[in-house]
């Protein structure tokens, strides 16, 4: 079988991620793929926080022809902060409906960096809003988030990602912004009462056996210093397995072979 990475979310961390997708084989001195048939998961928020989100699309857009070329893949799963920037860009000054605040104040609260919207171009726009918000890797079930939402716009991957890429060509504020305000959500999976149930549900909607998810930095569920983060968190019973380093927090980030040890339910 061929190897299946996943990175957590970089938020603009060009330089980490440069230095991780290296340490793992996957990149050359060049910055060129060299995963040969691997495979790449980017779980989502390439973009905010840090400070070279534009260099991050423009590298990853550039893996995935590579990898493509080579005989493996690169994937990218759309986040929040992902389509935070795309609706920064589409309705700007606009005020977000019920509210005094618009959507590039929002999106700048958020950790939207001003530059970012000057370089983005086109071509970045058209692709990120196509990435997809869920998939299955063998039996894997990836999404950005740890988050009920996905079952708001569908009861099938190709449903979700149907709504969702649907929704980010729209030109509806309010429908941008009651997604915004739902990945809002966190931690869906996590309480010791209902989690497990929560996510065996999840999983037999969707499908797989493990969900693998970013959004929420593995500090802010351990309570480990950022610094000390460098592998997933497993929970729910091992039916969850956290992603995000919390790299634009401090954290070194990771590169996660999935199958390399984490325990299946
Ligand atoms: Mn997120």
């Amino acid at each position: 079988m061929t190897a299946v990475h996943v990175i957590g979310d970089v938020h603009g961390q060009y330089e980490k991620l440069r230095g991780l997708l290296r340490s793992a084989g996957l990149i050359d001195a060049g910055d060129a793929w060299s995963g040969a048939d691997s495979t790449l998961w980017f779980m989502g928020d390439l973009v905010d926080h840090g400070p070279d989100s534009i260099d991050v699309i423009e590298l990853v857009t550039r893996l995935r022809e590579q990898a493509a070329r080579a005989g493996g893949r690169v994937h990218v799963l759309i986040g929040n902060h992902d389509v935070l920037l795309l609706a920064a860009h589409r309705f700007g000054t606009r005020p977000i409906p019920g509210s005094d605040e618009t959507f590039h104040d929002h999106w700048e609260e958020n950790g939207g960096q001003a530059g970012d919207l000057q370089r983005l171009k086109p071509d970045h726009i058209g692709w990120l809003s196509s990435l997809p918000a869920m998939a299955l890797q063998r039996e894997h079930l990836l999404t950005h988030g740890d988050t009920l939402l996905y079952t708001d716009y569908g009861h099938s991957i190709d449903e979700v990602n149907r709504a969702l890429r649907d929704l980010l060509r729209s030109d509806d504020p309010a429908r941008w912004h009651r997604l915004l305000d739902r990945f809002g959500e966190h931690q869906a999976f996590v309480d010791s009462a209902t989690g497990a149930a929560r996510a065996e549900s999840f999983l037999a909607m969707f499908g797989g056996r493990q969900l693998v998810h970013g959004h929420t930095p593995i500090t802010t569920m351990t309570g480990q210093p950022p610094e000390a983060v460098r592998e997933p968190l497993l929970y729910a019973g091992g039916q969850c397995l956290d992603v995000d380093p919390g790299m634009y927090l401090g954290g070194p980030g990771f590169v996660y072979r999935l199958n390399s040890g984490d325990e299946m339910p």
